[in-house]
Formats: structure tokens, sequence, C-alpha cells
């Protein structure tokens, strides 16, 4: 048994999720931000057979889509006036970053 941790974006969890339910894949899901963007993402946890890995990645791989996204960066202006501003810069969001760990038990009550 394997614990897929898949994170994914917003945009792409409904279908995704669709998409597990459809395969009888077993997830659960949980609101999260990314630590650099600061904006909300979402994670989903499936237990799963080992030999079910492999879908269920394909199931991932075929329904994240990689997107550029825009964060701001404050720019300092080294003048005598005290100003700052801040410029966008664009910042590539992958379609899903997923771990693959060992699920040492697994029980359900
Ligand atoms: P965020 O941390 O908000 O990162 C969003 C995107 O910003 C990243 O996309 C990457 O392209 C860029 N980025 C992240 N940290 C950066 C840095 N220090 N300098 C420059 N650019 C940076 P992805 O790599 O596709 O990651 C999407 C989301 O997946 C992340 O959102 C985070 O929530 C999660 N994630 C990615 N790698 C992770 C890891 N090693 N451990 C835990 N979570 C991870």
């Amino acid at each position: 048994m394997k614990l897929i941790i898949a994170i994914v974006q917003d945009k792409d969890a409904h279908v995704l999720g669709d998409e597990f339910v459809d395969a009888n894949i077993r997830a659960t899901r949980l609101s999260t931000t990314g630590g650099f963007l600061r904006a909300g993402n979402t994670t989903f946890l499936v237990g799963i057979e080992e030999e079910r890995v492999e879908e269920a990645l394909d199931i991932i791989r075929e329904n994240c889509q990689s997107r550029e996204q825009y964060t701001t960066l404050p720019m300092h202006l080294d003048t005598a006036m005290d100003s700052s501003m801040s410029f966008p810069i664009p910042v590539q969001v992958g379609g899903a970053t997923v771990f693959v760990v060992p699920i040492e038990s697994f029980f359900r009550f």
C-alpha cells in the first residue's frame, strides 16, 4: 500500500476529484496554501494498493495543467524620496507536485 500526496492547483481539483471517484480511487482533499505564492492550492491524500499507483498517477497527469501565475516582488527605489513599488513577475506553477510514500499500516475501522 502507498500514500500518494498530490498538490494541485485549485482550478484542477474539481475535475481530478471527479476522476478519482469514477475510477473508484478513494481520496481526501485538503485545502492548502503554497509556501512561495501564498495562494490556495489543493492537496489530495490517496491511500492505494501498490499495483494501482501508476493508474492514479496517470489520472493526475492527465487532469492537471501547468499554468503561469504572477506574483509581486517589492522593489525599493534608491532615491532621496522613501518610495517603493511592486512589479509582477511570472511564475510557472506545475500541474501537480506528487509524493509517493510507503504506508506501514492501514486500518479502516
Ligand atoms: P508554491 O510554494 O506557492 O509555489 C508555486 C510555484 O512557485 C512553484 O510551482 C515554483 O514554480 C515557484 N517557486 C516555489 N518556490 C520557489 C522559490 N523558492 N524560488 C522561485 N520559485 C519558486 P511548483 O514547483 O509546481 O509547486 C506548486 C506547489 O506545490 C507549491 O506552491 C507548493 O505548495 C507545492 N510544492 C512544490 N514543491 C514542494 C515540495 N518540495 N515540498 C512541499 N510542497 C511543494
